[in-house]
């Protein structure tokens, strides 16, 4: 379904805040988060643009790799949206791909203020190694992931229902709650969904942190 950008309050003034190479370039952690991640390419900053109704909020690219950094952007006073930089692009060097699993593994496992992530895949290509090992980071990491399948105007409506209904049984063996939703940027598809479930999470008081 299309929808009418009417955008939640909270997510009307989205501002760019800092592109964070190294952990202590990170905002304090006070607030709510909630992250985007997945694959180079896949569509993360498109999603971030539709979903704050900014067409130039977060660069988006054609060439694969470009986003290195962890892009923070501010929504009002305290709470934030997290571009997390896109796994499995092959030109990156070994050395600077260790440094962003570790950099995203620690993200996902101490930020106090992160309340939820978004992960990303193409419906065309679902569920890949890395996805898998991002979901056990989140799963290790007592986190909430809500999942768009996007650019879910590439394949015929049927085609997409039966994608959702693969990945969402795919999924069900995790131990944290995760969600599953088609998304276009393109067409827009479902943003509202997306949209609510921010503004939910969001609004939440603080994280449950894992035990151990
Ligand atoms: N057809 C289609 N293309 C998309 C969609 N989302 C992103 N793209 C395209 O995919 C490419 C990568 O998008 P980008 O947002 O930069 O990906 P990122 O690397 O994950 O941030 C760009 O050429 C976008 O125009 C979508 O929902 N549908
Ligand atoms: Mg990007």
């Amino acid at each position: 379904m299309t929808d009418e950008p009417i955008l939640p309050p909270l997510l009307r003034h989205p501002q760019y805040l800092i592109s964070a190479h190294n952990a202590d370039q990170w905002p304090p952690d006070h607030g709510a988060e909630v992250a985007f991640a997945g694959r180079s390419n896949v569509g993360k900053s498109s999603a971030i643009n539709a979903i704050t109704n900014r067409r130039g909020l977060a660069r988006t690219s054609k060439t694969p790799g470009r986003t290195q950094q962890i892009v923070f952007f501010r929504l009002d006073g305290d709470r934030r949206l997290v571009d997390l930089p896109g796994y499995g692009y092959a030109k990156v060097p070994e050395s600077l791909r260790q440094h962003w699993g570790q950099m995203i593994e620690r993200f996902l496992r101490t930020r106090l203020s992160l309340r939820g992530l978004i992960l990303l895949m193409d419906i065309r290509h679902p569920v890949t190694v890395l996805d898998r090992q991002m979901l056990q980071w989140t799963e290790s990491a007592d986190l909430t992931v809500h999942v768009l399948l996007t650019k879910s105007d590439k394949l015929s409506r049927s085609k997409a229902q039966q994608s959702l209904r693969d990945v969402t049984i795919q999924l069900g063996g995790f131990s944290n709650p995760i969600s599953v939703q088609l998304f276009s940027s393109v067409t827009r598809t479902d943003c509202s969904t997306a949209r609510e479930v921010l503004v939910q999470w969001l609004t939440c008081t603080e994280r449950k942190m894992p035990r151990t």
